[in-house]
């Protein structure tokens, strides 16, 4: 959520009518069904500055290898033929706009990000998230809307998640203001739900995690403020805590290059021939996984930064590096947004697996039920928490996590190693400093 916490006082500006709207499910159809009623919280919203603004376009990343096209010589899906350099994939995907002026966001058509902008939320904190319709640069024959659908959210509404077959799409050039108010925290992952099968596999996907209110500490169990996973109710350095000191996430896509090709070349991708060639990890393919994050928003022009000499990952910012001192407890949250089961492997040391699908991992009854594993496995729309301590090393020791179906740890045409891959890079105690958001 980028830190901006949305005051209370902000949400009272609204107004009765709309708070009414925003805050009680039973009151939607008459709000749906008077129309002067609707022109008020349209209104409303206007004045209201989302804590985040999406928006919803199309762009361009770069993807290593080839991947030829059956039956030519010398034409590719990819690298795509339309592609500026140094990109080679078209895609549809968010940016990020939130707090830039009109020219700033509307210049972000053609340029959205994958994986899509990593947010995060505080649990019984309110929200507004704005989503909005850039259009499709490359395919002003399609007018096709999108959503933003946080998924595994728990009791969700539909009129109010995202799922636009029984409720509401912003159109091209059009928006929708989102209201959340988080109740259980975890992991989940969030897209656009509009053409799912094609929205969602062309890039408009990425991770969102709610921080729970134990991080504020509980006075009356005697635990400190600090950084949790789950609302454990135990002391952290006990053996049932989810207390950890980084976290990273690893959201895994896949690309299936025909699809994004025929996207770019006004073709229709047959989608029971999907066979994916390239397997992400936050949008990039090994080695890029492990290259720097990059340099943000550019508030005068609206674009991303790329680190340098990382050019060609202007549009793909998330670094999947994941560092840590000895001694330190490391925070992956796993999120698959493949089209199928995969399964992550770190030889050398071992995953406590602590929730699932923002659940903490344990019984009704108090039941310990993590686990120690060096694989996970696990499915499409799933999450997976795993906390690792850093051995006690005195000399800098890298460990690699990969997928460990070697197919999709290779890039595209085959050869060496690419695809689902990262590297943990542990420290001597007291290297790195305090890790101050996640990814970093
Ligand atoms: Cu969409």
């Amino acid at each position: 959520m980028r830190k901006n916490i949305f005051s209370r006082r902000d949400f009272l500006k609204l107004g009765g009518g709309l708070m009414a709207a925003a805050a009680g499910a039973s009151l939607l159809p008459k709000w749906l069904s008077k129309s002067g009623e609707v022109a008020m919280a349209s209104g409303a919203l206007d004045a209201v500055n989302p804590d985040l603004y999406l928006v919803g376009t199309d762009g361009w990343i770069s993807l290593p290898g080839q991947v030829p096209i059956p039956g030519t010589i010398g034409q590719y899906y990819n690298p795509d033929s339309l592609a500026p350099a140094p990109f080679t994939t078209y895609m549809f995907g968010f940016a990020d706009v939130t707090g830039l002026g009109q020219q700033q966001r509307e210049s972000r058509k053609m340029k959205c990000q994958a994986s899509a902008p990593l947010w995060w939320v505080n649990e019984g904190q309110e929200y507004f998230v704005k989503v909005g319709n850039l259009g499709l640069q490359m395919r002003p024959d399609l007018i096709d809307a999108h959503t933003l659908h946080f998924h595994g959210f728990r009791n969700a509404w539909p009129v109010f998640d995202g799922e636009p077959h029984s409720s509401l799409a912003a159109p091209v050039n059009g928006s929708l203001m989102m209201y959340y108010k988080p109740f259980d925290p975890g992991t989940y992952m969030y897209h656009c739900h509009f053409e799912e099968t094609e929205h969602v596999h062309m890039g408009m996907t990425g991770g969102v995690f709610v921080r729970p209110a134990q991080d504020a500490g509980n006075a009356g169990l005697g635990i400190p403020p600090g950084k949790y996973v789950y609302n454990d109710g135990v002391m952290p350095g006990t053996a049932l805590s989810t207390s950890f000191d980084r976290e990273y996430v690893l959201t895994l896509t896949d690309v299936w290059a025909e699809a994004h090709w025929d996207d770019a070349h006004i073709q229709l991708p047959d989608w029971t021939s999907f066979n994916a060639e390239y397997f992400l990890m936050n949008g990039r393919v090994y080695p890029d996984t492990i290259a720097p994050n990059g340099l943000g928003t550019d508030p005068l022009t609206g674009d991303l930064t790329p680190a340098p000499g990382y050019e060609h990952l202007k549009y793909q910012p998330i670094s999947s590096l994941i560092q840590a001192n000895a001694g330190d407890r490391i925070l992956i949250r796993f999120i698959n947004l493949t089209f199928g089961q995969q399964s992550m492997t770190l030889p050398g040391l071992k995953m406590r697996v602590v929730g699932k699908d923002a659940t903490l991992l344990r019984g009704r009854d108090g039941t310990d039920l993590f686990y120690d594993t060096n694989t996970i496995y696990f499915g499409s729309g799933q999450s997976t928490d795993v906390i690792i301590t850093a051995p006690n090393v005195t000399s800098l020791r890298k460990y690699i996590l990969y997928n460990r179906n070697f197919n999709r740890a290779s890039n595209g045409d085959g050869t060496g190693y690419g695809g689902q891959m990262t590297e943990l890079w542990i420290h001597p105690a007291g290297t790195l400093p305090a890790q101050t958001e996640p990814n970093t």
